[in-house]
């Protein structure tokens, strides 16, 4: 593996560029470019961004763990460091090119630069798969094409997912009811608890009533997550309240809703019974902790 040093000098060379060329071309010194070539000097996160963008190539590659350069065919276009809903657009664009690796390289970027794994599951994941929606309710987008990017984004998210190293003894459990395939928002949710030191037992979507039921009771969850999509499957989640309900062992489990099938009408997760909703992953992680204190604080 070359040092990063050694792979600048090489890229430099490649692209027939002398010190003074990239110097310029970075509003550097000649000696400061000498002095990265040399190990001598190491250039800071915006720096390192502009030179890779200069070059057109990945950080990975620039900083010689990568042998290979890997940058998306559309970011080479970029310029500055992206702002998060930029960022977005070019993970979308890179999606629907079909370029896994410069989309996987567009979010590993943005964990290099210090964003939240939690603003990026926000504003660049989400933001991408909501407006693939948007283009397939107009046939822009095709299935296959919806498909392939749920796929990747899923893959992404479960690569730079890091779990919580502090542990807080609260236990969820996360499901969306029979019928309801959207498992992506329940995903995101369920990561952002366990980012937060809780312990989730994720089901996912399609799960039946009865291995819900099941699942709270061996868990002793304190919470349990339901997500609906589809505006269809919310008399189903309102069924599956009112069975817990009646369930002994579930009465000290508190009940959070969401997902867009309740975004829609604020006043829905009231109506279907349960203790708690809200709007997105990180207000879910708010309401839930203050459900769970409040009944810590009764018993
Ligand atoms: C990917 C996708 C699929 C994939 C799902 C793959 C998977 N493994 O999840 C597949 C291909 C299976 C699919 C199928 C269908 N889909 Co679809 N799908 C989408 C798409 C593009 C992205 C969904 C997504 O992941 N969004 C991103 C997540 C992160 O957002 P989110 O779900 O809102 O979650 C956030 C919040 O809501 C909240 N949240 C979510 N859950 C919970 C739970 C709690 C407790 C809390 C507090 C918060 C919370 O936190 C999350 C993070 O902030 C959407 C477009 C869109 N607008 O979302 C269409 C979309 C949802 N699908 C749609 C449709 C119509 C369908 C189909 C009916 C198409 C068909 N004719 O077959 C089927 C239905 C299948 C079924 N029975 O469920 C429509 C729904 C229209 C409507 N108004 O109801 C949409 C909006 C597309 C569109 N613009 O028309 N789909």
């Amino acid at each position: 593996m070359d040092t990063f040093g050694q792979r600048l000098k090489k890229i430099r060379k490649e692209k027939k560029l002398r010190q003074k060329d990239l110097a310029n071309a970075l509003g550097l010194a000649q000696t400061t470019i000498a002095n990265y070539e040399q190990n001598m000097r190491f250039p800071d996160h915006k720096k390192l961004n502009k030179i890779a963008n200069h070059l057109s190539v990945s950080l990975d590659y620039l900083l010689g763990r990568e042998e290979k350069n890997t940058i998306s065919k559309v970011y080479i276009e970029k310029k500055e460091v992206l702002s998060l809903s930029e960022r977005s657009n070019y993970y979308l664009k890179a999606l629907l090119q079909e370029d896994k690796d410069g989309a996987k390289k567009i979010i590993e970027e943005a964990v290099l630069y210090g964003n939240n794994i939690t603003d990026i599951y926000l504003h660049v994941l989400e933001p991408a798969l909501k407006e693939i929606g948007r283009r397939w309710s107009i046939n822009d987008v095709s299935i296959a094409q919806e498909h392939f990017c749920s796929f990747v984004t899923q893959q992404i998210m479960s690569q730079i997912f890091t779990k919580s190293v502090t542990k807080k003894k609260c236990k969820a459990v996360a499901v969306a009811v029979s019928g309801e395939l959207h498992e992506i928002g329940l995903k995101m949710v369920s990561d952002f608890f366990e980012m937060d030191g809780w312990d989730v037992y994720y089901l996912g979507s399609n799960t039946p009533t009865k291995s819900i039921i099941e699942a709270i009771e061996f868990t002793k969850a304190d919470i349990l997550i339901i997500s609906a999509t589809l505006s269809s499957y919310v008399d189903a989640v309102e069924n599956l309240i009112k069975v817990i309900r009646l369930e002994k062992e579930c009465e000290e489990t508190k009940i959070i809703v969401g997902g867009q099938a309740f975004n829609k009408d604020k006043g829905l997760w009231e109506k279907v019974g349960a203790d708690g909703y809200s709007v997105n992953a990180k207000e879910a992680i708010k309401i839930a902790n203050r459900l769970v204190s409040k009944r810590q604080g009764n018993r």
